[in-house]
């Protein structure tokens, strides 16, 4: 067998076993060979993985890339074109493909799968679609892959738009939302989605908050001068999470189709999702780190600074809720635990300051772009704040990160270390000889002006990130470029099939799989 390289005794993990002393032999940007003492010819590059995990790349699906989403109230959706090429509405401060793939794979992680969002005059998802393959193509260090978000279901998108999304596009997933004046869809408008979903094998991803309940909470507040950063948390307490979570599920099952319910962050929500999942609904969950590792009083911190904890759902300010979130990763409640990377710069007029300027003293929440930095602290932070910390075994890291999003969204060469797949590798240092240390944001490699995990400590970071068998991060250098991420087709999800309408006649209006399972 003729390897172009190998990686040498290294302690290779996938999401059911740990193989100590384990070489893996890469051809062709290939895993072709995984066993000990694997032959090594003249001039096959080498990398010695001793005493070192050696993952699957991370694939974060949940990261908000070159996206403008809410532009906040009274403020108009659509602005001009810039320059010609790409619509000011892109015009946003947060990362773009560059910069935010670049701290993907600074992270450990090799494929991303972020959103192309359609904005509500948008009548077809087809040029967004477009769009967003000319902001990522040659700018991304790592693969790339998108879901779409749908904020205007158009007889066009339901009828033509999305059953060519999976077979002409290689995208098998949208995006849904509950809350948002700009993009939140009536329940109306959720069922025609979910039943066109359930009829292509499509995934849904739901944003569940009640939007009439924040934006009633959210006016009282300011009704009584209460408006700073920390009270965005207060405007959207967990039941305002719970009650979405829980009408969406329900929609689900009268729709007979799955759905993700992402970004999950309270116990409330939690206990919905679990108790779905026991009647064997194919209900799925998703968390980000922020959830297992901030809590609310983030948001209280050096006056308007706490607008860089602002994200939505919230941080939460009971204990019990991030508690409750561990309890859901450990068994097994949630599938994925992706960054929901949506960073602002702080300082910046389309940043958090929008939150404060005009607004002074004390800023008004509602203001504040919502959404935080974390694709390049995923993995880590699980690994020190999980793994090492003993609250996941290595194997269900390996699970959350990187195996279980593959298979939930189709990419069948992503996520395991086996004959046949990329050979999208992370490589930690030895334990022993990784000193620990506090985290600075300059140390980064996002174009973000802070980190909420600003000083907390890291036990061990990603030594070599491999995309396709090529080192693209090396000991605290990224040595790829940003010409080497493809974007991946993705068939239809691995986890989870649509179910038979059964029943309910009235289901099978929309065309359904010819073969479904029940
Ligand atoms: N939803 C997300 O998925 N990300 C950031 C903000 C939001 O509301
Ligand atoms: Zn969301
Ligand atoms: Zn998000």
């Amino acid at each position: 067998m003729a390897f172009d390289l190998v990686i040498r005794n290294g302690t290779v993990v996938s999401a059911s076993e740990v193989l100590e002393g384990c070489d893996i032999g890469i051809q062709d940007g290939m895993v072709i060979a995984i066993g000990r003492d694997l032959p090594i010819t003249e001039g096959v590059e080498v990398i010695d993985a001793e005493g070192a995990y050696v993952t699957p790349g991370g694939v974060d699906s949940h990261c908000h890339l070159s996206q403008y989403y809410d532009p906040g109230p009274g403020e108009e959706q659509r602005t001009q074109t810039t320059d010609g090429t790409i619509p000011a509405r892109y015009n946003f401060s947060g990362d773009d493909y560059e910069s935010g793939s670049r701290s993907a794979i600074a992270g450990g992680t090799t494929t991303i799968i972020s959103f192309a969002i359609q904005f509500r005059d948008d009548e077809s998802l087809r040029p967004v679609v477009t769009e967003y393959h000319k902001l990522a193509e040659d700018q991304a260090y790592c693969d790339y892959s998108f879901h779409v978000i749908v904020t205007n279901p158009t007889k066009t998108v339901l009828e033509q738009d999305l059953p060519a999304l999976v077979g002409d596009f290689g995208i098998s997933s949208i995006k849904i939302f509950m809350t948002y004046a700009s993009a939140k869809l009536s329940d109306y408008q959720i069922l025609d989605v979910l039943d066109t979903a359930r009829g292509l094998g499509i995934t849904t991803m739901v944003h569940a908050e009640n939007a009439d309940m924040v934006d009633w909470v959210t006016d009282r507040l300011e009704q009584n001068g209460m408006v700073a950063p920390h009270h965005h948390g207060t405007s959207r307490p967990p039941l305002v999470e719970a009650e979405a979570t829980n009408r969406l599920v329900t929609m689900a099952e009268l729709m007979n189709t799955p759905v993700l319910l992402v970004h999950v962050s309270s116990a409330l929500a939690t206990k919905v999702i679990r108790k779905a999942q026991t009647r064997v609904l194919p209900v799925f969950g998703e968390t980000c780190p922020h959830y297992l590792f901030l809590m609310a009083e983030r948001m209280r911190r050096n006056g308007f600074e706490g607008a860089k904890c602002v994200c939505s759902p919230p941080l939460r300010e009971d204990s019990s809720d991030l508690e409750a979130i561990w309890h859901g990763v450990q068994n097994g409640t949630f599938t994925t635990i992706s960054s929901d990377h949506a960073p602002t710069k702080y300082n910046h007029s389309n940043g958090k300051l929008k939150g404060l300027h005009g607004h002074e003293p004390h800023g008004k929440f509602k203001h504040i772009p919502n959404g935080l930095p974390g694709l390049e602290t995923r993995l880590p932070l699980l690994f020190s704040g999980g793994i090492l910390a003993g609250r996941i075994t290595p194997q269900k890291f390996v699970e959350l990160t990187s195996t279980n999003p593959a298979k939930l969204y189709g990419l069948t060469k992503k996520g395991a270390i086996a004959p046949g797949y990329d050979a999208d590798i992370t490589i930690w240092y030895p334990q022993e000889k990784f000193k620990p240390f506090a985290l600075d944001n300059d140390m980064l490699h996002h174009d973000i002006d802070y980190t909420p995990f600003e000083g907390y400590e890291f036990k061990n970071w990603p030594r070599y990130t491999l995309l396709r068998g090529k080192v693209a991060f090396s000991e605290g250098k990224v040595i790829g470029s940003m010409k080497d991420g493809k974007f991946v087709r993705r068939s239809t999800s691995q986890l989870s099939t649509p179910r038979a309408p059964g029943k309910n006649e009235w289901l099978s209006l929309r065309g359904n799989l010819t073969s479904l399972k029940n």
